[in-house]
């Protein structure tokens, strides 16, 4: 089974993160990784420090000759920006008087944190829960997307909506979702035909209206949030289970989604939409076509019971604004206990673009693991035999 962890502080030294699990043989390499985390770091909205860094990884260790040796794969990415922190963030004491954040920002963990932790200083809390971190958790997801792309398993992504700005006609939209994964490399041409917009949208007239948008908060000194959609094809049936709570893939891809930073919504299909509707206009029929299962909708977003049902999948995120706002809201100096202003600090304006690459990769650990649970294999080799024998599709 994959496990992931990573640490790292925004404006430490860098961030590192170990990937357990990963059959050997695998073919990886740091580019592949450095793909994700450039895709990652571009979008328009983003404040300062995407131009300070140009996120590269370096494998220490797991990999040898550009293949995996099934034992964990450690993984770093230098902070650039750690250059102008040094002595902010020094792991040692250091001398000089260094100044204590004491102003919270509305629904940054700011204060929550400095009293869960007792810090005096806000700065301990924002290091960490920075979305920052999401750097290393789409390096160490990028490796099991390899994973699963080796199995044919291919995953897409694009922005839905920024602020009010978003698609209208979910049938065109659909119909162009569905030209674009019914072609070689299935849900991947989504994300690849989004890598020529600033704002991951994939009709231009809409992206151009949301790059307004973002300005138009940018000049209010605003922030704004919005919805992304992730697509995987490729699936066979029966990754997940029913049989247990936590076992369910649907609660697993959830709580994936939402333990990335700002992300306040997960939506699987049409899930919301399907709460409005009768039963009879929300579940996909069962048909059977040239002898194959074929279903001709698929509201239920790729999932019945947990389990994946051999239809694309489908999940959406909602990504709440970016809590610094260059127009700050009221809050207290947590030493005092005086209102004050929130604290301004350097931010994005808008990461909903970077945060569907976050959400495309964030899924990939969760399938490879339900594939690694299914069919097994200490090998690259050895799962692919097992896979190209054993997996249903219908
Ligand atoms: C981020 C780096 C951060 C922010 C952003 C995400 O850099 P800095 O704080 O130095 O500007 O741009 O983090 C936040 C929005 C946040 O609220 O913490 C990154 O690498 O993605």
């Amino acid at each position: 089974m994959l496990r992931l962890i990573t640490a790292g502080e925004s404006h430490g030294r860098g961030l590192v993160g170990i990937i357990e699990g990963v059959p050997a043989n695998l073919e990886i390499s740091a580019d592949y990784i450095n793909r994700q985390l450039y895709r990652r770091q571009q979008g328009y909205g983003r404040g300062g420090r995407m131009k300070i860094e140009t996120d590269k990884v370096e494998i220490l260790s797991g990999v040898r000759h550009g293949r995996t040796l099934g034992s964990p794969i450690s993984l770093v990415v230098w902070n650039r920006d750690f250059a102008n922190w040094g002595e902010k963030m020094s792991a040692d004491p250091v001398a000089a008087e260094i100044e204590k954040v004491v102003v919270a920002r509305p629904g940054h963990a700011d204060m929550v944190g400095k009293y869960k932790y007792a810090f005096d200083d806000v700065r301990n809390v924002i290091e960490r829960a920075s979305a920052r971190e999401t750097a290393m958790r789409v390096a160490l997801s990028a490796i099991a997307r390899k994973l699963l792309a080796d199995l044919g398993i291919r995953i897409g992504g694009h922005v839905l909506s920024i602020g009010a700005v978003g698609f209208r006609d979910r049938d065109s939209l659909d119909r162009m979702l569905a030209k674009l994964m019914g072609r070689k490399n299935g849900a991947e041409e989504i994300s690849d035909a989004t890598d020529e917009s600033e704002v991951r949208c994939l009709d231009e007239v809409l992206a151009e209206k949301m790059v307004q948008q973002i300005r138009r908060a940018k000049k209010l000194g605003d922030t704004l949030g919005g919805v992304v959609e992730v697509f995987v094809t490729g699936l066979p049936i029966g990754l997940g289970s029913y049989v247990e709570f936590d076992r369910k893939l649907d609660g697993q891809l959830a709580q994936a989604l939402m333990s990335v930073q700002a992300i306040k919504g997960v939506e699987i299909g049409e899930g919301f939409r399907n709460a409005t509707r009768f039963g009879s206009e929300v579940h996909d029929e069962i048909l059977v076509r040239k002898k194959r299962i074929f279903r001709p909708t698929n509201r239920a977003g790729g999932l019945e019971g947990g389990v994946t049902n051999g239809q694309p999948l489908w999940v959406r995120a909602a990504m709440k604004p970016i809590s610094t706002l260059m127009k700050p809201l009221r809050s207290i100096d947590l030493s005092s206990m005086k209102q004050v202003e929130a604290r301004r600090e350097r931010s994005d304006f808008c990461a909903v673009p970077a945060a569907a690459v976050v959400a495309e990769n964030a899924v990939a650990p969760v399938l490879a693991n339900a594939v690694l649970e299914k069919f097994g294999g200490d090998n690259i080799v050895e799962l692919r035999d097992r896979y190209s024998k054993e997996a249903f599709f219908g």
